[in-house]
């Protein structure tokens, strides 16, 4: 189905959304231009755009990002960035390795980091960072009138979604079985330990060696975890790679101009409500964690 476009990449995201970063830190990256769209969240404001009729008929899932390339949608936020790489392959940097043991790894954090409905919620590190973010979507749904949350979800075409948002609106994060943040703390701890091990194995800088689509996704999660109290985790002495690949990454043009230049006030306000400067309750237990990785 063509979509409405006049720029060859399209691209409909929303400023806090982790995979909106993803998809415009891919875009920064190549050096390549959208025309962007910017897309409000139902969870996040109760303006509630990627569930208009307009923004369902580009993504039937009422989700962010979607990219519209000359008129085509490509979905999913990693798809979205090894398109464009492979559409424009000498722009900017390469994000798809171009050796085949690297690109088997790439393929594996390709797949362990995508934010996919298709698995369990915090069994894999890319499911785990929305769990710990869900404090924050709770207090960002707080702030709606109970009826105007339940108007919206009503025609969120995602059950898993619609329930998620009500559930979270009526009892707040801390309802969550408890199994899923375990299991969640367990995918993220997993996860760092495997990134450490992927950056002394090639010796870095980034984790594959040179930039790829895996530093993509990791400077957005770390930004998350950054936003979550959770940032100490990544000086632990049990991951030593990880301060200094932060950092690294931190110090990417790509980082300022995709992903602090999109903060977005009511985002930031909830994250000084909930945890204000001081750290998560949860880090003890993940360093605890990181420890038996
Ligand atoms: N598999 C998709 C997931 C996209 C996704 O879940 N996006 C979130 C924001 S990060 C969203 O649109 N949430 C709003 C909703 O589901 O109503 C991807 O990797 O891009």
């Amino acid at each position: 189905m063509a979509i409405p476009w006049q720029q060859e990449f399209e691209l409909y995201h929303c400023n806090e959304s982790l995979c909106s970063q993803k998809a415009r830190l891919g875009f920064l990256e190549k050096g390549l231009a959208f025309k962007s769209h910017h897309i409000m969240l139902c969870d996040m404001n109760a303006d509630c755009q990627n569930l208009s009729p307009e923004h369902l008929a580009i993504n039937s899932k009422g989700q962010v990002p979607t990219l519209v390339h000359n008129g085509e949608p490509v979905y999913d936020a990693h798809r979205i960035v090894k398109h464009i790489d492979d559409a424009h392959p000498k722009s900017g940097e390469r994000l798809w390795p171009t050796e085949a043991p690297r690109q088997a790894l790439a393929d594996q954090w390709f797949q362990l980091g995508m934010l996919d409905d298709s698995r369990r919620l915090g069994t894999t590190f890319g499911t785990a960072i929305p769990v710990l973010t869900l404090p924050i979507l709770a207090k960002l749904l707080e702030r709606q009138p109970m009826a105007t949350v339940a108007a919206n979800m009503a025609r969120h075409p995602v059950p898993m979604r619609r329930e998620l948002f009500m559930r979270l609106r009526e009892k707040g994060a801390s309802e969550l079985p408890p199994e899923v943040l375990e299991g969640a703390l367990d995918s993220l701890c997993q996860g760092l330990a495997t990134a450490n091990g992927n950056l002394a194995e090639f010796g870095g800088p980034w984790l594959l060696g040179d930039f790829s689509l895996a530093d993509i996704t990791m400077m957005a999660c770390f930004h998350r975890l950054q936003d979550v109290g959770l940032e100490a985790a990544l000086q632990d002495p049990a991951v030593p790679h990880l301060s200094g690949y932060w950092e690294r990454l931190q110090s990417r043009p790509s980082y300022a101009e995709g992903v602090t230049k999109w903060h977005d006030p009511g985002w930031r306000s909830a994250i000084e409500e909930i945890w204000g400067i001081v750290p998560s309750p949860l880090l003890d237990d993940v360093r605890r964690r990181l420890r038996t990785h």
